[in-house]
């Protein structure tokens, strides 16, 4: 996903601002504090050009214990693109702080809300396992363990009761190699699973511990308790939980099932998380609507492939930036479409959602359609991707949308675009070598489309024609 794809390919990384200005120069923050927690102190703030709401993180330098892996929590955070975690917009550092301007969710944690109903039916608890599974089949299918999950790093993106579920705090996360055994003691006791305890685990670790959320939300208390962390670690250690009759009578053989396969102690024979998505109990109770997807999707992809290189990384940009509530119907028919609940989709998953929409004449170059919209050359469509391909131009055309995109493109900030600024972005320029020439020729070309008066750099107007254009 992030090595350079071929020709014509970008890395949506590079699409998150690291900015060392001040962030009060585009951002007014409130200051009120949406939430105090581990993860440092996080404030609603409002960009000053586009209006859009955000959260805002911040993270003094000096208590910050150890920088290289807080520097490695962001590079993680900005690799990943999935419906269900939060989203990382842009970064500043100042001589004081770091600043992560994040997404902004205001339905409060998970952890809150099992305070405030006790337990939730069935139902209601398969759609949040859906989500939380999701999360961590997406994260695991990229080699990053969370080693943290419990219900207060899940937030509700709003206060509606069919509100997404967001996973935050990637500050114990990191990458693995499949077999490779990790030995740093992380997590919270209830959550913990026992080879983490052992200090010899693996990724199954998280699995583990969406097994103990289940549990929780399902009965409203956790598997293993205790009055101290000692005694609580002790049981985890042991391994041993129960179903309490009294509590547990009314709810299904299946969901306890399922909890009995994230609840396995031996990592090998656990569920993984694609399993659990799997498994009846989710599948059942977790139904994705149907969202109706049309033909439209396909014209949108076709209409996608014949935009310019660099409207489509705008696009893209400008999709990134997009709130929920904007794009909340081409979600809908992501999540439709991603039969697998994996974040990402296959030519395969789209030309079943062709066919059971009802759609005769599946279009014979879906394929190299599809190629064309996988912009990152993953091999399959990224949500993102899906989204840039498929925004509405009403939409995008917007000149504070442009505006923050266009922020994107110019590094500098001084209202051009130059062939450099570019290349960075698009992370065409992380690797030396062969790929270099190539590359730069590509970059001028990109220019060239797009600029106008022919002083090889591209200013607002330049960009703003673009993105009005039918090309
Ligand atoms: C919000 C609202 C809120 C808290 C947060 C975001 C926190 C997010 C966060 C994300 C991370 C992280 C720590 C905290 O490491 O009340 O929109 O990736």
């Amino acid at each position: 996903m992030s090595s350079p794809g071929p020709e014509g390919k970008f890395k949506r990384e590079g699409f998150v601002i690291s900015s060392s200005g001040p962030l009060t120069k585009y951002y007014d923050v409130e200051q009120r504090k949406l939430g105090q927690g581990t993860y440092g102190s996080v404030s609603k703030a409002v960009n000053k050009s586009t209006g859009a709401l955000r959260a805002v993180k911040q993270i003094s330098k000096s208590q910050v214990k150890n920088i290289e892996r807080f520097r490695q929590e962001i590079a993680i955070m900005k690799q990943l693109d999935h419906p269900n975690i939060i989203k990382l917009f842009e970064t500043f550092e100042d001589h004081k702080n770091i600043y992560l301007v994040l997404e902004l969710c205001t339905g409060g944690e998970l952890f809150d809300r099992i305070i405030e109903e006790g337990y939730f039916t069935e139902k209601n608890a398969a759609v949040l396992m859906k989500q939380i599974l999701a999360a961590v089949y997406y994260l695991h299918s990229h080699k990053i363990v969370h080693r943290d999950l419990k219900p207060e790093n899940f937030l509700f993106l709003n206060k509606t009761p069919d509100s997404p579920l967001k996973i935050i705090d990637f500050g114990l996360a990191a990458r693995f190699e499949s077999g490779q055994v990790m030995t740093t003691k992380a997590g919270t006791p209830y959550y913990v699973a026992p080879q983490v305890l052992q200090g010899k685990y693996d990724y199954a670790c998280d699995t583990w511990s969406a097994g103990v959320i289940m549990y929780i939300l399902l009965c409203g208390y956790p598997p293993f308790h205790g009055d101290t962390d000692a005694e609580i670690l002790q049981k985890v250690k042991a391994g041993k939980f129960k179903f309490n009759e009294a509590d547990w009578k009314n709810v299904s053989g299946e969901a306890k099932d399922l909890i009995r396969k994230l609840l396995t102690f031996n990592p090998k024979d656990r569920y993984t998380a694609e399993q659990a998505l799997n498994h009846p109990w989710v599948q059942h109770l977790a139904q994705a609507s149907d969202a109706p997807i049309s033909r439209s999707i396909v014209d949108n992809f076709r209409a996608f492939r014949a935009q310019s290189q660099l409207k489509k990384a705008a696009l893209t940009v400008i999709a990134q930036q997009m709130s929920e509530n904007e794009i909340s119907t081409l979600k809908k028919i992501f999540m439709a479409l991603d039969k697998n609940g994996d974040g990402s989709l296959t030519v395969q998953e789209i030309r079943e959602g062709l066919t059971k929409a009802g759609l005769k004449d599946i279009p014979p170059d879906l394929e190299q359609l599809m190629k064309e919209v996988d912009s990152d050359g993953s091999g399959v469509i990224d949500y993102t991707e899906f989204l840039a391909a498929t925004l509405d131009k009403k939409l995008y055309i917007q000149e504070d949308v442009c505006w923050a995109a266009f922020r994107v493109f110019d590094i500098d900030g001084n209202g051009k675009i130059t062939a450099e600024e570019l290349q960075h972005v698009l992370g065409m320029d992380s690797v030396k070598g062969a790929f270099d020439n190539t590359a730069i020729a590509n970059i001028r070309d990109m220019i060239r489309e797009v600029d106008r008066d022919g002083d090889g750099e591209i200013d607002f107007d330049e960009f703003m024609k673009m993105m009005r254009d039918r090309k």
